[in-house]
């Protein structure tokens, strides 16, 4: 699963990417035109499992992993260029919006001042204009092959117009509910406002606390809640400052973090916050040989669940034997955890919660 950092040119997504990462990209105090996407793949932070590695002692654990993409920054307006970024960000599964709150005079904003609001709503009306006219040219498709005697189903004519009509009320499409038959119509279409979207304020360390920065944040978030209900509130953090820490030893980055004030860097926020944007959860299983977090859809059955280990778990499925992770922590072990009867057997159907430590039981 993959996210791509999307701003405006000079916000900071290479400063974040670094962060994000523990990569070395060049930001543009160093190289002003780099047109080479960075791409990652990292280890989703997991405290369940550090402390699990602690008890079991296996002989490796094993990380969820998802992977950031950085390229070039939108524009207000430079079709070609937004294309070409829209294009590379099509093929990631979420967004991650970074906008510009620092104020540095040695390093231009293309927009002019610093003001993340309108940066906010310049990438989405951009996507919305790369919506819009993927849906008017998709229209003007189906009527000519109306014309020529193939007409359209209709399903994906009324599923475009749909589309159509809330890009013209300004809506982004991931908040517009489909239901199974419009999905279906809509897949081949890659619409890009569709993308889940989390939005970071990238400030300065005066800024990590600041009032400015709160509203900011606030006023971001009633836009977004004009639209959906359930949504990421955007984080405020500095991605200068992460970036610094993400290239200390552990050690020196926890003091570093204890001094700033905060007991979670805003890295590992973010990076647990892109899971759950890709609607992900992690479910686990533990024992001498691996510790291991398995990434999965949020609401998956166990039955499926079992397949992602092995084909024969799904086939072979009996009962899976859970406990939450939490509740296997305070136990101690398994053994106490089983004899407080903390253990439960559930069936194939049984609906898969993050952190779920997991035994499936199955015969071949
Ligand atoms: N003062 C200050 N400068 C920052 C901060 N974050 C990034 N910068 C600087 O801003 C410049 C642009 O940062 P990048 O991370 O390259 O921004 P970008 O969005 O990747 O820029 P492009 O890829 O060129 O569009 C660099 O010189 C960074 O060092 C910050 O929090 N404070
Ligand atoms: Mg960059």
């Amino acid at each position: 699963m993959k996210l791509a950092l999307v701003g405006i040119s000079n916000s900071g997504r290479t400063t974040l990417f670094n962060s994000l990462t523990g990569r070395d990209a060049a930001t543009a105090g160093y190289s002003a035109s780099e047109t080479k996407p960075n791409v990652a793949i990292i280890k989703v932070p997991d405290r369940r499992i550090d402390e699990l590695v602690r008890i079991f002692k296996p002989k490796k654990h094993t990380h969820a992993r998802i992977q950031y993409m950085d390229y070039l920054g939108l524009t207000r307006g430079d079709a070609a260029q937004n294309r070409k970024v829209i294009e590379f960000i099509k093929d990631s599964d979420a967004l991650v919006y970074v906008l510009r709150g620092f104020d540095d005079d040695s390093v231009t904003h293309p927009l002019g001042g610093v003001d993340p609001i309108r940066d906010f709503e310049t990438l989405e009306a951009e996507l919305l204009i790369y919506d819009l006219d993927l849906a008017e040219k998709r229209l003007i498709n189906m009527d000519e092959s109306a014309r020529k005697g193939h007409p359209p189903r209709k399903e994906e004519r009324a599923a475009v117009l749909k589309c159509r009509e809330a890009l013209e009320r300004e809506m982004p499409l991931r908040y517009l509910e489909f239901d199974a038959t419009e999905e279906r119509a809509l897949r081949h279409l890659e619409f890009i406002s569709r993308l889940p979207v989390m939005a970071v304020i990238n400030v300065d360390e005066s800024g990590l606390q600041s009032a400015k920065s709160s509203s900011w944040r606030d006023t971001i978030r009633d836009r977004i809640a004009r639209f959906a209900e359930n949504f990421l509130t955007p984080i405020v953090l500095s991605g200068k400052i992460e970036m610094e820490i993400a290239h200390l030893p552990a050690e020196e980055a926890a003091d570093f973090l204890q001094d700033l004030g905060v007991d979670v860097s805003a890295r590992e926020r973010v990076i647990k916050e892109s899971y759950a944007l890709l609607g992900l959860i992690s479910f686990l299983t533990v024992g001498e040989d691996e510790v291991r977090a398995w990434t999965v859809r949020k609401g998956i059955a166990a039955h499926a669940a079992a397949g992602k280990i092995h084909t024969d778990l799904e086939r072979g499925f009996i009962r899976a034997e859970v406990i939450s992770c939490d509740d296997f922590l305070e136990a101690g072990s398994l053994a106490a955890a089983r004899a407080k009867g903390l253990l439960r057997l559930e069936g194939k159907t049984y609906v898969v919660q993050d952190g779920d430590i997991i035994d499936f039981r199955f015969s071949v």
